[in-house]
């Protein structure tokens, strides 16, 4: 994601021993030779591509509360306390009411599941997260037949998250995200808890965020506070600041470039100036198989 601001920002863009073990450990567990790693069938189409290194993933992030580089979030999110941690659940759903974090999760299986994801800033990375089916978790709550759409909002606390403090930020906190309810209830919609095989870091979104890998990495919004139903589509953060820019849907698809740049191609991290590491970007993140025809009849040119 970029954005303009007062000074236009450019994106800027091994291992230990125990780091090493923790992770053969991890990609044994999940039935994985090496690095590479072979997403069950049931998960999706195999997916023979490298893990991105974990440091990779919890040190090159976006998450603008607590600011606009990359290694912000990394360096800043220490600030965040995520324990207590409670939902607020409202709108058309049978059960509403705000819920800790941990009655929300009771019962619910955690699956590890390893997913392209991509940003609209066109880098991408192989990821092993940890979640629940959204649809689980949903289903809790017993949503009416009114409910079409699920809206997700992010924690909003200036005192621990230093970009909302600042007037600079451009950005109309809380982020807000949202999803159509069958796009929320398909099988590869996860809450992610974990990473890596470990809790959540705080710059990962810590305790609960969103994984859409079909969708570009902004609608994966963090640090999950509220869960609503509704009848009416949900107003969402880059939606609203740039609509020309950032659809609602945000599904990745090569064919429709950003106004400001190609989204064809793509930089699979690591990827350096003397290895940049460009791949092409595959429709629907490589996911269409399985997601396609939730929007089978709709233009995608004009529903970005
Ligand atoms: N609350 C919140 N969620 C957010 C963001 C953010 O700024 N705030 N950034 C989004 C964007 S643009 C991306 S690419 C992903 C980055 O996720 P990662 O840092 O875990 O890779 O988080 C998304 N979720
Ligand atoms: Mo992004």
């Amino acid at each position: 994601m970029l954005i303009s601001k007062p000074a236009d920002i450019a994106p800027s863009c091994i291992t230990s021993e125990t780091a090493f073990q923790n992770r053969r450990k991890f990609v044994q567990t999940l039935g994985l030779a090496s690095g590479v790693a072979l997403l069950p069938r049931a998960a999706g189409a195999s997916l023979q591509e490298e893990l991105t290194p974990e440091r990779i993933v919890t040190s090159y992030n976006n998450f603008y509360e607590f600011g606009m580089d990359k290694t912000d979030p990394a360096a800043h999110a220490h600030e965040l306390t995520v324990a207590p941690w409670s939902i607020e659940v409202s709108g058309e759903a049978k059960r509403t009411g705000t819920f800790a974090l941990e009655d929300v999760l009771k019962g619910l299986s955690e699956e590890d599941r390893i997913y392209r994801f991509r940003c609209v800033e066109a880098w991408s990375m192989v990821v092993p997260w940890r979640g629940v089916p959204m649809k689980t978790l949903l289903e809790k709550f017993e949503p009416t037949g009114n409910a079409k759409y699920v809206e997700f909002t992010t924690l909003k606390r200036p005192s621990e998250m230093r970009a909302q403090r600042s007037y600079f930020s451009g950005i109309d906190w809380p982020y807000v995200e949202g999803l159509r309810m069958d796009e929320a209830y398909h099988p590869l919609t996860l809450m992610v808890t974990g990473v890596y095989g470990k809790a959540l870091p705080k710059q990962n979104g810590a305790p609960l965020r969103l994984m859409v890998p079909w969708k570009y990495g902004f609608k994966s919004g963090k640090s999950i506070v509220k869960i609503r139903f509704s009848a009416q589509r949900p107003v969402t953060t880059w939606n609203v600041l740039q609509p020309d820019e950032y659809g609602f849907y945000a599904n990745v698809n090569p064919a429709v470039d950003h106004p400001r740049w190609s989204q064809a191609v793509e930089r699979r991290l690591p990827s350096s100036l003397f290895s940049p590491n460009r791949i092409p970007t595959l429709p629907f993140n490589g996911y269409a198989e399985e997601v396609a025809y939730l929007y089978a009849g709709m233009d995608l040119t004009r529903h970005y």
